[in-house]
């Protein structure tokens, strides 16, 4: 024990007089938490950052001064204490309370600034989800999102994520859905829906099975909420249809779910592991994320999305609608990000279809323009505007 340490000690020494100071791995400093420990995909994150903090030693003229050691860390759920959750929820509501900036003469379903987030994803579905630019898009939009929370909200935290594969055996009874005030609102009521059809699947895996809920959420903080613009894509048959055939005029009606472990059940941790450790060119982790029918694999990506299902959630066009969207895609950007870090020389620039070097992703009264290839870190991307991590 003495001998080690002496020897340890001389190292340091030596080292210090060779090379000067020795610098300290850089270490996430994660929250403990007695309910969830570590999964394989966190320890995975932390095996990862000293190849991605070589890397940014590297490469740190491009960061615009973002580092690991001053990234702001947008941290689990879970982990954050139950006051700093009631911030979080407090600042989602203000938002809902909050005048639009679209253009509501030609959009009049936009009634507050969150539904101009809803309206963006809608308007521009399919800019922000064509194979390159789903991951550096949403990456964009889920920042714009955050920056509106604290900017016009007070909120001084950040976007917290949804680590899945910790509530994945047991969703409604996790900290996000388990429908007390400081959670994310909690199931819907019992409906008569049968399910969400999943098309190129096989029996039985054409269809996600209604977990018994589907209605409206009848408690936590967004048991009030008001859902207006769309449906577009709806997965239930039986909500109102919209005034106007594009989706955007006002509808308003509840918020619904159906907190779903079938759902839940593609999104483990093992699963998540799989997803980043198995699929080396970018093409194929975004393929797999979001699912392989002929594996009968429904993907994390769906996985998450219909863990909430319901209305907005299941709706492809209008799903940000629902405030836990937002938890979702935290987490598929947090996956690309370790993902990255497995082998940051050859990952750290890479979107499947080989955009051009012009390329754009503009989310108009939401976020941007902004280079595409400018949204690839989140250490330094966006100008320096993106200096995040996740813990
Ligand atoms: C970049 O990293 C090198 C090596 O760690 C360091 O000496 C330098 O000060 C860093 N530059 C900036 C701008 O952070
Ligand atoms: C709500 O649930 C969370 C997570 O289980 C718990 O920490 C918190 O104390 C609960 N709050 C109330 C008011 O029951
Ligand atoms: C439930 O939905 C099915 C299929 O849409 C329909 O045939 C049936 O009448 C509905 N039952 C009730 C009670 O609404
Ligand atoms: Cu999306």
């Amino acid at each position: 024990m003495f001998y080690s340490t002496a020897i340890f000690l001389l190292c340091s020494s030596l080292s210090g007089v060779l090379a000067g100071p020795v610098k300290t791995p850089f270490s996430l400093n994660r929250q403990k938490n007695p309910f969830y420990p570590l999964d394989e995909v966190d320890k995975l994150e932390e095996a990862n950052l000293a190849k991605f903090e070589a890397y940014l030693a590297k490469t740190n003229a491009s960061a615009h001064g973002c580092t690991l050691e001053n990234a702001v860390k947008r941290m689990e759920w879970g982990d954050l204490t139950v006051p700093q959750r009631e911030e979080y929820i407090a600042a989602v509501l203000c938002l809902q309370s909050k005048p639009p900036k679209a253009d509501t003469a030609k959009y009049p379903g936009t009634l507050s600034r969150y539904d101009d987030f809803v309206l963006s994803h809608e308007t521009l579905a399919f800019h922000l989800h064509s194979t390159p630019h789903l991951l550096p898009a949403h990456r964009l939009y889920i920042w714009a999102y955050e920056q509106a929370l604290r900017n016009e909200c007070g909120y001084k935290g950040y976007q917290p994520y949804w680590n899945w594969g910790r509530y994945a055996d047991d969703p409604i009874n996790s900290p996000l859905f388990n429908g007390n005030m400081s959670s994310m609102g909690g199931n819907g009521a019992p409906s008569n829906y049968s399910g969400v059809m999943t098309h190129g699947f096989s029996k039985p895996y054409d269809m996600i099975p209604s977990a018994g809920g589907g209605g409206c959420v009848t408690e936590g903080p967004f048991k009030n909420m008001v859902v207006s613009l769309g449906p577009i894509g709806g997965v239930m048959p039986d909500t109102p249809k919209n005034p106007r055939a594009d989706g955007f005029g006002s509808n308003p009606r509840c918020l619904r779910r159906d907190v779903n472990k079938f759902s839940a059940a593609a999104t483990t941790s093992a699963l998540t592991y799989s997803l980043i450790t198995e699929n080396n060119d970018i093409e194929k982790f975004q393929q797999v994320m979001l699912g392989t029918p002929a594996k009968n694999d429904w993907g994390v990506h769906m996985g998450g999305h219909y863990t909430i299902g319901g209305d907005p959630g299941g709706d492809f066009y209008s799903s940000p609608g629902d405030p836990v969207f937002w938890f979702h895609h935290g987490m598929i950007d947090r996956i690309w990000w370790i993902w990255q870090m497995q082998d940051p020389e050859n990952r750290m620039n890479k979107v499947p279809g080989n955009p051009p070097a012009d390329d754009i992703v503009d989310l108009g009264w939401t976020a941007g323009p902004v280079s595409m290839w400018d949204l690839m870190t989140n250490i330094g991307g966006n100008g320096g505007q993106f200096c995040y991590i996740y813990v």
